[in-house]
């Protein structure tokens, strides 16, 4: 394939962990979407054999590709695993999106584009025209108190940290070397957005339906919940202006 014509494509990025119910129907309209979209699998050996059908999937269609892990490693590593794949091969883009259905396929080419016109985008709940469908209280309060202190803690313009719908250019994946990012689920999720906006990167957000999951269960623990307010204090920490993490970093960007 000529490289020009891959640096024009996405990978999308879709880790799974038990999601035999959502994944053939959820390649399907990744696929059908118009936009020059190839999907990466990341599977944690699910134990309910959603790795060996999305086998099956990659052997039906040449644009479907799996990376088998060998247990239950983390969100933010399966990323990260995606991220070097699609740097690797050349893509010039990379899309993160869950399993489940909450970030609707629909949206691909629109957030494709927001990404070719700023160097990140965002399917964004908490923008104009967003919002979230189906949450539990619970769930609505961590993810509205994750954003607020995100804002008043970290500064952060971003509208939703947390999202895990995004599309990165490739080349602002090379310069924040995701393999650095030292936490795991929500967590690694505000550090990119964090190291992006302190990188200067321009991040658009694209206001997304938000579809509560339907089929199966969420994987994410309370206990990742908890660390998330442990990685915002380490990245208030290092944006003082003694952190050497921070001096380290600051040659880094553009
Ligand atoms: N490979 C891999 N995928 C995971 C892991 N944890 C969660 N996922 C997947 O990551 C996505 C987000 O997890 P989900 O349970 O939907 O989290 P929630 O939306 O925050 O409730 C889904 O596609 C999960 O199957 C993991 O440890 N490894
Ligand atoms: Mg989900």
């Amino acid at each position: 394939m000529a490289a020009r014509e891959r640096a024009e494509q996405a990978l999308v990025i879709v880790p799974t962990y038990n999601e035999i119910e959502n994944l053939e129907r959820l390649v399907g309209e990744i696929l059908a979407q118009p936009a020059p979209l190839h999907v990466l699998i990341v599977d944690d050996n699910s134990p309910d054999g959603t790795g060996a059908l999305a086998d099956a999937l990659a052997a039906s269609d040449a644009r479907v590709r799996v990376a088998h892990r060998p247990a239950k490693l983390g969100l933010g590593t399966a990323y990260t695993c995606g991220f070097e794949r699609a740097l690797a091969e050349g893509y010039g883009y990379a899309i993160t999106m869950d399993a489940d259905f909450s970030h609707n396929p629909r949206y691909l080419p629109d957030l494709l584009a927001l990404a070719r016109a700023n160097d990140v985008a965002i399917g964004s709940r908490y923008v104009p025209g967003g919002t979230a469908r189906g949450c539990s209280w619970p769930r609505v309060l961590l993810s509205r108190g994750a954003n607020a202190i995100a804002h008043t803690v970290l500064g952060l313009r971003t509208r939703d940290c947390t999202a895990g719908f995004r599309c990165y250019q490739a080349d602002v994946l090379r310069a924040i070397d995701p393999k650095t990012i030292l936490s795991s689920g929500y967590s690694f999720l505000v550090e990119m957005v964090t190291r992006c906006e302190r990188q200067g990167y321009r991040i658009g957000e694209l206001p997304i339906v938000f579809d509560n999951r339907r089929q199966g269960v969420s994987k994410i623990s309370r206990a990742e919940v908890y660390r998330s307010i442990g990685t915002i204090l380490r990245l208030r920490l290092e944006a003082l202006p003694w952190s050497r993490r921070r001096s380290r970093r600051e040659g880094q960007g553009r």
